[in-house]
């Protein structure tokens, strides 16, 4: 326990500071230390210093809880607890989650291990966990009222069941589960397999993150619950850009990214420079001939997509979700569009009247992420993220994939931007723009229309106002 505690290092003392019950001291003799994570930086792989070997995932912004065996069986302690989790620099939200962090840490075994789990309660209110995609007896499945009786606040109840299968799982409440979930309750859960499987490769980096979302208004500290669509703040395991750390990779590693979306919507996940293919589902491996080349996957709702590739282009590779509404921060919904509308002098009208007055840009919103709005205290800009040349001009769901020659294995460090080789980065054209040439052949439709319109249309976009479906 002492070594793993040293490992990593930010481990800290009994989360009692920011508990809402309060479970005594008695109670919790006995059973494993509850580990608390107090930082919301990635943590380094966590090796495994007993029981079966195998290699560790990395979780993108979090950390692996450590556990003890006793008398061969892996024993883990989950505190259900509210928390303040740092959704980027600046920005911190008041969750609930389990050991100091929303999500939850990551939970790894191995498969054929016989796991026993500790979960105290110390929310306001009742809970249970539920093991997403696993395979147990039924009365440990989670779902209070159902297959057990709800965790009272205080209290502290016990799972214990034979992790199966080999693959990767999630774990969230199953009581008030639209509260509890909204609120940040749900972690990572990978059985790894005992020996070498058929379906699943050995990779050199192993990433995994749960797909969130929340409904913080800005300024705002603790997120709305009754939320179903209108979210603003569309989070990597409660983190958006540019608080979302890089995913580093050393040139030629094969790379696994497994994703669970716990949000209510879908979302197609894509990755620069490189091709992918899915290679499980939370419902096992994914067999070889039925897999296939992607650059994006959707992931459904309470589904978990593990993607593989072969990192051998060098570079910073944008990977991110491909709506584009889920890679901004919070923003006002009620913007109408404004492109090609000069309104410079009606702004300046209503500034003298509503000083804080800002209308989107007639030219696009990028001037949004240059400018000094004026924002409340305790949010994120909706489009942000200083990169070697300029604004990225993105939040939400959105980090890079880090891929160098230099990177060391087993180093997960930022190695900071990437400098392109002369002459392959795109450059500004200085010269004469000769005229195409052009065949007469080629004309303007290939199939001219019968009859020509009377009049020339010309339409305008327009983005829809109110509120957004995302
Ligand atoms: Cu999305």
């Amino acid at each position: 326990m002492t070594s793993r505690r040293n490992f990593l290092g930010s481990i800290g003392a009994i989360t009692a500071a920011v508990s809402a019950a309060t479970v005594s001291r008695a109670a919790l003799a006995g059973l494993p230390e509850p580990a608390s994570q107090s930082t919301p930086d990635t943590m380094p792989p966590l090796h495994p210093q007993s029981g079966r070997p195998y290699n560790p995932v990395v979780t993108l912004n979090g950390w692996t809880l450590p556990w003890r065996m006793n008398n061969g069986v892996k024993e883990f302690h989950l505190v259900a607890e509210p928390v303040v989790r740092e959704m980027a620099p600046g920005f911190k939200a008041h969750l609930w989650g389990y050991n100091g962090q929303s999500p939850g840490p990551t939970i790894e075994v191995v498969e054929g291990d016989r796991v026993r789990i500790f979960v105290t309660n110390k929310l306001p209110e009742h809970t249970s966990v539920h093991w997403h995609g696993q395979r147990l007896p039924n009365g440990m499945d989670g779902v209070s009222g159902l297959t057990q009786k709800a965790i009272n606040p205080g209290k502290t109840f016990v799972y214990e069941f034979v992790a199966r299968r080999p693959g990767t799982f999630m774990y969230h409440p199953h009581a008030d589960e639209m509260t509890q979930m909204a609120m940040g309750m749900m972690g990572f859960w990978i059985t790894h397999p005992k020996a070498r499987h058929p379906l699943i490769e050995p990779v050199d980096r192993d990433f995994v993150f749960l797909i969130n979302a929340y409904d913080i208004d800005p300024g705002a500290y603790t997120p709305k619950v009754m939320t179903m669509l209108d979210f603003n703040l569309w989070s990597w395991n409660s983190r958006v850009f540019p608080g979302i750390d890089s995913l580093n990779v050393r040139k030629n590693d094969k790379v696994r990214i497994r994703m669970g979306n716990l949000t209510m919507t879908n979302h197609p996940i894509h990755l620069h420079g490189h091709e992918f293919q899915v290679t499980g589902t939370d419902g096992g491996p994914v067999p070889k001939s039925a897999r296939w080349p992607e650059v994006t996957t959707d992931i459904a709702v309470g589904q978990m997509r593990q993607v593989e590739f072969l990192a051998d282009e060098e570079g910073d590779w944008a990977f991110h979700c491909h709506k584009s509404h889920h890679t901004m921060n919070a923003m006002g919904h009620d913007v109408p569009t404004m492109i090609g509308v000069d309104y410079r002098g009606l702004t300046k009208q209503i500034t003298n009247l509503i000083p804080d007055y800002m209308a989107m840009s007639e030219r696009g919103m990028a001037d949004m992420a240059e400018m000094e709005m004026p924002l409340p205290d305790n949010t994120v800009p909706m489009m942000t993220g200083q990169g070697p040349f300029g604004s990225v001009e993105m939040g939400g769901m959105f980090s890079v994939v880090k891929v160098r020659k230099q990177q060391k294995p087993g180093d997960y460090k930022d190695p900071g931007w990437y400098k392109q080789p002369e002459g392959t980065v795109a450059f500004e054209f200085t010269g004469d723009l000769s005229e195409p040439a052009r065949f007469k052949a080629e004309g303007g439709q290939s199939m001219p229309l019968l009859k020509q319109p009377a009049k020339e249309v010309e339409v305008q976009i327009r983005k829809p106002i109110g509120p957004m479906q995302h």
